[in-house]
């Protein structure tokens, strides 16, 4: 969930998608700025955390990267309950990536948290030659199910940072706790002289 205090809101955002899709690169490109051309596949999921300055706010992302390997399905919704924000990644090159990316879309209208800012990452759009789903497919797709929708590549860093900013700006602002941390102190003059003359 996203969480606030004096404008700084923490939100947990998790990254889905088809093995090989690029999860791990776009992450590795947004925290770190680089990207290696054999990234290992991920086995589990992996934590990150980066911060982004939005108009109002700064926004640091507690960022999940899953495993896109068929047998770590099920340890999926430890890392998308409660969380504010996800990244359902397909490779543009790649039918099978974007039938298995509509399939996360799926699990996560049924399961996930009816708030979650979700984002579609048409990912490895420097592979123009190689490209398998059309733009225009996935636009009518994303805007058929309330998705926002991106090519990226997180070899050339085109749209890296944009999808994060576009997602913190998409955030909805909590409201500010009740009861924020720190002392409260009440006009309640009995007790208050009743703790001066106690531990000092
Ligand atoms: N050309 C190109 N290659 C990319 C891009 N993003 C990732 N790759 C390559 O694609 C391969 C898979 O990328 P990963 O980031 O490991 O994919 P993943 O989605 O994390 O995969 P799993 O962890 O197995 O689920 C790696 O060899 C990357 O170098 C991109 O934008 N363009
Ligand atoms: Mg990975």
């Amino acid at each position: 969930m996203a969480t606030t205090g004096n404008k700084n809101i923490n939100a947990k955002l998790v990254l889905l998608g088809d093995v090989g899709a690029g999860k791990s690169s776009l992450v590795l490109r947004f925290v770190k700025g680089q990207f290696v051309e054999f990234q290992e596949s991920t086995i589990g999921a992996a934590f990150f955390s980066q911060t982004v300055a939005v108009n109002d706010a700064t926004v640091k992302f507690e960022i999940w990267d899953t495993a896109g390997q068929e047998r770590y399905h099920s340890l999926a919704p430890m890392y998308y309950r409660g969380a504010a924000a996800a990244i359902i990644v397909y490779d543009i090159t790649n039918q099978a990536s974007f039938e298995r990316a509509k399939k996360w879309v799926q699990e996560l209208q049924s399961q996930g948290n009816p708030n979650m800012v979700t984002a579609l990452a048409g990912n490895k759009a420097d592979l123009l030659d190689a490209r398998k789903v059309t733009s225009e497919a996935t636009n009518k797709y994303a805007q058929e199910n309330g998705l926002f929708f991106m090519e990226t590549s997180a070899m050339t860093a085109s749209n890296v940072n944009d999808i994060f900013y576009e997602i913190a700006k998409r955030l909805p602002r909590a409201q500010p706790a009740q009861n924020p941390a720190g002392m409260v102190l009440m006009d309640r003059p009995t007790e208050r002289t009743a703790s001066a003359s106690c531990c000092s």
